[in-house]
């Protein structure tokens, strides 16, 4: 390990490669986030030395971390975290160079498509450009070939429907400005790979949710309400499109996606996905049945309402507030080449991972658990 350079700029030799490689440090941008907290677990599991770039806030932003960290008496010198921000390339260089990382997993966004209407150049900058400054950040410090990174694209680079169910043939149309800003990244990310050299992978990953899933997302929007109102501490639930069909998936499943794309002999990019897919109103359903309370639709558009039978009390409103300016329809990946070329797999079903969201936040209305985000 001697020939490794612990500053930026160093010429590796091909032997030190092998050397390099084997020391397993990964780096997380977005480690505070739903999938950075599964991904930290898998990665420190598996015997890693894990990195992470957090945010600088006036509040609280580690709560999905909190375990980890009280875990560290038994592993110190594991688990690091580093303030930065995906909009301050110098502020990477730095990271890069200090932790000289073997794996770099790109999971930092503003993630939220709605929001993306109203910050389209903030999601531009972070999301597209933001990634360009991750890969150049590693070019800079000499790491090119030494690094593999993953990029956190999505299966909103599909958009508008051309084809399901969608595969990694299917042409992109994306239809937000987030889904915009994923696609320059996408393919900057290929350009690396094919101009540099670099293992640079992009995972498309369709959506995919759990407990810890951010509660403005419909999911978690939709369990954390639904336990709410069986609880009386809250009346209604306003939604928005409750047509829109997703391909919804466990988050603790797709972080193990994640890493065996950068286990792999050569770069390509992989779908992650169930291979089925459900309306929101579905989800609403199976969530308040999970809490014996059965919903009759009533009415159409923005006048449907939800109802309770068994009181007639409404629990369920449209509220226009949360449509979208564009919409995306019908996401339905297949995950056949994940399937074949990793062995991946979900395991979690649709069923199954509406009951465990519910259930966790019927225990964290009734206090007995502390909310991680
Ligand atoms: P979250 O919204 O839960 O987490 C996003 C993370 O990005 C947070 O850690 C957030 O930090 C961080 N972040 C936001 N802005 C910046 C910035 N300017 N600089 C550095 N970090 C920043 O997302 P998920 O965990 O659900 O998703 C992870 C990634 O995968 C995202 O890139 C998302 O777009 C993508 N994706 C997600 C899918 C899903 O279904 N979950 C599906 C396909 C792709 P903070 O906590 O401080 O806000
Ligand atoms: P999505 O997830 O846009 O697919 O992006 P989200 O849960 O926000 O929306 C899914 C669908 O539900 C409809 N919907 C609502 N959505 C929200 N958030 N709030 C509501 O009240 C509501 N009512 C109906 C939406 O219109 C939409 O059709 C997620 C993010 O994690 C992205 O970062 C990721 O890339 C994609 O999944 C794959």
């Amino acid at each position: 390990m001697s020939d490794i350079p612990r500053h930026p700029f160093g010429n590796l030799s091909v032997a030190s490669v092998d050397e390099y490689r084997k020391r397993k440090v990964a780096l997380i941008s977005g480690i505070t986030g739903q999938d950075g907290s599964y991904l930290t677990e898998l990665l420190l599991e598996k015997g890693y030395e894990v990195h992470g770039i957090i945010r600088r806030s006036s509040s609280f932003n580690t709560g999905r971390l909190h375990h980890l960290y009280e875990d560290q008496h038994e592993r110190p010198n594991k688990f690091k975290l580093h303030y930065g921000d995906l909009g301050d390339s110098t502020n990477l260089v730095y990271i890069i160079a200090l932790v000289q990382p073997t794996e770099v997993y790109n999971l930092g966004a503003q993630s939220h498509v709605k929001v993306s209407f109203e910050m389209a150049e903030y999601t531009g900058d972070i999301d597209g450009l933001g990634t360009l400054r991750l890969l150049d950040a590693i070019r800079t410090c000499g790491l090119e070939k030494h690094v593999r990174f993953y990029q956190a694209s999505t299966s909103e680079l599909y958009g508008k429907v051309v084809e399901t169910p969608q595969t990694e043939k299917t042409p992109f149309y994306p239809r937000s400005p987030y889904g915009a800003a994923k696609l320059y990244a996408f393919w900057i990310t290929i350009n690396y790979r094919e101009a540099y050299g670099m293992y640079a992978c992009n995972g498309i990953l369709f959506n995919h949710e759990s407990p810890r899933r951010g509660r403005t997302f419909v999911t978690r929007k939709i369990s954390r309400a639904a336990a709410e109102i069986k609880l009386g501490k809250q009346h209604c639930l306003y939604l928005g499109n409750l047509d829109a069909r997703r391909d919804w998936g466990h988050a603790r499943d797709y972080v193990e996606g994640m890493w065996r794309m950068l286990q792999q002999p050569e770069a390509e990019d992989f779908i992650l996905a169930t291979g089925e897919t459900h309306p929101v109103r579905e989800f609403v359903e199976k969530a308040f049945a999970e809490l014996d309370m059965n919903i009759r639709w009533e009415g159409s558009g923005v006048n449907e309402v939800g109802i309770d039978t068994k009181n007639g009390k409404t629990v369920v409103k449209v509220d226009p507030r949360y449509f979208r300016p564009a919409e995306v329809d019908l996401l339905l990946g297949n995950p056949e080449k994940a399937e074949k070329k990793l062995g991946w797999k979900r395991i979690v079903d649709f069923d199954s991972l509406v009951k465990e969201m519910v259930q966790a936040d019927l225990k964290a209305a009734m206090n007995l658990v502390e909310d991680q985000n």
